[in-house]
């Protein structure tokens, strides 16, 4: 059912379904009585997504790098990681400073991913009070969303006791400096762009403009993607490795101050899935590249899920210890290879990511697997993923410049790095 062995996982009379955001995705999508938890208009979607993927990449996978540990190896709390949650509760605040729920004026399923990360972190003792918005918005969850006490506290509620008798059990227990971790991907001022500042790229719609990094993987499925679709776009770099996504005009646009992000006309959304799915429903022809019909579209979403929750994030954790001076993340190197082996399943009766048609899980995915083979990962040893990453390059438009020249650099500062 589930090549990645996790829970939750469901089974609609045969079709199977991984990855707990997609799987809600899914629920509403066939069986809601409207469209209110997941909206359709594609500015109310994207926002959506944007959230889900907030919660995903960063708060819930923020929460599990710092709580895994002391519940898998009874290891000390890394104090590192847990300036990193508190970061990321900040951003949520920021976020909910505009709004009633995570994504706008009405409850989505973005809050139910949201919350029962929340609310976990309340367990284990993050101070929620900090956050006046999260804190307001917590308190409007548990009033008025249905089952809340049985469903989210109960399980919070046991984490709490399981993470206690660990830390009970722990010893010593050093309060560490605390450190805000900025700069997810690189962080000297040595920068070769690809693009000159503004780059007009094809077609014939409105200029969106896309605020990227040429070596980031996230950006560079963005471009791919928008070239695909022949859009115009404003194509704006952002030197990341100069603090340029620092400015306080651009966290007005990205709290995160992370690459990409898209200005389409006013309309801000960062998150790189969430922005992909956004041009695709707002200026695609058809939806081939994110379908909607529920259980394709499912599937497009659980890819993009396995590839943001798993693949890429396995990719960061194993590449940032080294653009901080250190060693590369031997567990994180294993568990990118069975990753790599999962991957390789997935496609095996499938000619792309998600089935038989090209979509923007494949997008998003060469990205991550073009960076993995630039840090010298053999892709040739998966028969499968070889197979479609020769595809996707002969596919996708203007590949080597959009994609391969990013993943090259990208790939040369890691070797710079690299201790011998
Ligand atoms: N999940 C996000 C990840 C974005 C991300 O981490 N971008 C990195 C570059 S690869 C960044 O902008 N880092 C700068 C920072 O965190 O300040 C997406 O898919 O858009």
């Amino acid at each position: 059912m589930n090549p990645m062995h996790t829970v939750p996982t469901i089974d609609d009379n045969g079709f199977y379904l991984w990855e707990s955001r997609a799987i809600m995705q899914y629920l509403v999508d066939q069986y809601g009585k409207d469209d209110s938890l997941s909206p359709t208009v594609p500015k109310l979607a994207a926002i959506v997504n944007q959230q889900l993927y907030f919660d995903a990449c960063t708060l819930n996978a923020r929460l599990y790098e710092y709580m895994l540990p002391i519940m898998m190896r009874s290891a000390k709390p890394n104090m590192e990681v847990h300036a990193k949650v508190e970061e990321a509760l900040g951003v949520f605040d920021t976020i909910l400073s505009k709004n009633k729920w995570a994504a706008g004026d009405n409850l989505t399923i973005a809050d139910f991913a949201l919350m029962s990360t929340v609310s976990t972190l309340e367990a284990i003792m993050f101070d929620i009070k900090k956050y006046p918005n999260v804190e307001n918005w917590l308190n409007s969850c548990k009033r008025d969303v249905t089952h809340f006490e049985e469903t989210i506290q109960k399980g919070s509620d046991w984490i709490h006791d399981y993470l206690n008798e660990i830390l009970r059990k722990i010893t010593q227990y050093h309060r560490t400096k605390q450190e805000v971790i900025l700069g997810n991907c690189i962080e000297t001022d040595t920068v070769v762009p690809i693009f000159t500042k503004t780059t007009k790229i094809g077609g014939k719609m409105n200029p969106v403009d896309v605020y990227f990094f040429p070596a980031s993987p996230p950006s560079r499925a963005v471009i791919l993607l928008a070239k695909f679709l022949g859009l115009i776009i404003n194509a704006k770099v952002t030197n990341i490795m100069a603090g340029e996504q620092m400015t306080p005009e651009f966290l007005k646009m990205n709290p995160m101050h992370t690459v990409p992000v898209i200005d389409d006309n006013g309309f801000h959304l960062f998150e790189s899935r969430a922005i992909m799915q956004y041009l695709v429903d707002q200026y695609a022809t058809d939806d081939s590249l994110a379908p909607k019909e529920p259980k394709l579209a499912a599937r497009v979403n659980e890819r993009l899920y396995f590839d943001s929750g798993t693949l890429s994030s396995q990719m960061q954790a194993y590449m940032f210890p080294v653009f901080k001076g250190g060693q590369p993340n031997n567990e994180a190197h294993d568990k990118i290879l069975n990753a790599l082996q999962v991957f390789d399943k997935m496609l095996e009766n499938n000619t792309w990511a998600a089935g038989d048609k090209l979509t923007i899980a494949d997008f998003s995915l060469v990205a991550t697997i073009s960076t993995l083979e630039a840090i010298k990962f053999d892709i040739t040893i998966y028969p499968n993923v070889h197979r479609w990453y020769e595809a996707c390059k002969k596919e996708m438009t203007d590949y080597e410049e959009s994609n391969q020249k990013g993943a090259t650099m990208l790939g040369g500062f890691y070797a710079s790095k690299l201790k011998n």
